[in-house]
């Protein structure tokens, strides 16, 4: 039987064999949704950065650039973090750069993997769908914050794990306290992820309203999916 794993944060990605496995990364406040709301919507395609420099580097070759560090909008370009931005009519069809505090350097960390794909809340049906469909392991990848466990990834982790729970053994015991987790909370998302740091951070900057929308189960049949430097769209 195939397994899944959880790897509670990037910090902790050293102790995981990534060859050969499909790595899902997540981090739902709010990159991963901001990557599959974009693609939902036309975005042709969305090349993750690691730093400030390289996105800043494409966005002078014509990308629009989207950056973010601490939760805002990092100085002189285009669009920072928030979902609401990657459902504007102005990003159909182009080609955006981004360079965000966790979730980019999440996926640059995964390099290794056989394939990468982008989770959120938002198309949590169409990656369990296409889980299922495949034969390779999976590890979902947390972003945390700044190599810290974060409770938004995990609680979608361990969605994730619930949904695949027929098709996939739990690999460890991460994934049983992240499913335990979701089945806690699935019931009042937004009750139970007010109290998490990284809301209390984006309230603080005013930014509540992308918290809600970030844990809409499954409005999108998306899956982001890295090709060559460039996340495009599998639509399922
Ligand atoms: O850390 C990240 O990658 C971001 O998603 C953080 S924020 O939600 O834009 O603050």
């Amino acid at each position: 039987m195939k397994n899944i794993d959880v790897c509670l944060t990037p910090d902790l990605l050293h102790q995981y064999e990534l060859e050969n496995k499909i790595v899902v990364v997540v981090d739902i406040l709010r990159a991963t949704s901001c990557m599959v709301s974009g693609l939902a919507n036309g975005v042709k395609e969305i090349v993750p950065v690691a730093e400030l420099e390289e996105c800043k580097a494409l966005q002078n070759s014509g990308y629009l650039a989207a950056a973010e560090r601490n939760g805002s909008k990092a100085e002189g370009f285009d669009m920072g973090n928030s979902p609401f931005e990657y459902l504007n009519n102005n990003v159909i069809g182009k080609k955006v750069a981004v360079t965000t505090t966790n979730g980019t350097r999440a996926i640059h960390k995964s390099l290794a993997a056989k394939e990468i794909l982008i989770g959120a809340f938002l198309n949590l049906n169409a990656l369990a769908n296409y889980l299922k469909a495949k034969e390779e392991d999976v590890i979902v990848l947390c972003a945390g914050w700044k190599g810290k466990f974060n409770l938004e990834d995990t609680l979608f982790a361990g969605a994730l794990c619930h949904h695949l729970k027929s098709d996939f053994e739990f690999a460890c015991d991460a994934p049983l306290a992240a499913e335990a987790m979701y089945l806690t909370a699935r019931h009042d998302m937004m009750k139970y992820m007010e109290d998490s740091s990284h809301a209390k951070r984006l309230a603080k900057l005013n930014v509540k309203k992308d918290i809600a929308y970030c844990i809409q189960e499954s409005i999108y049949d998306v899956i982001p999916y890295l090709s060559g430097k460039a996340l495009v769209p599998i639509i399922t």
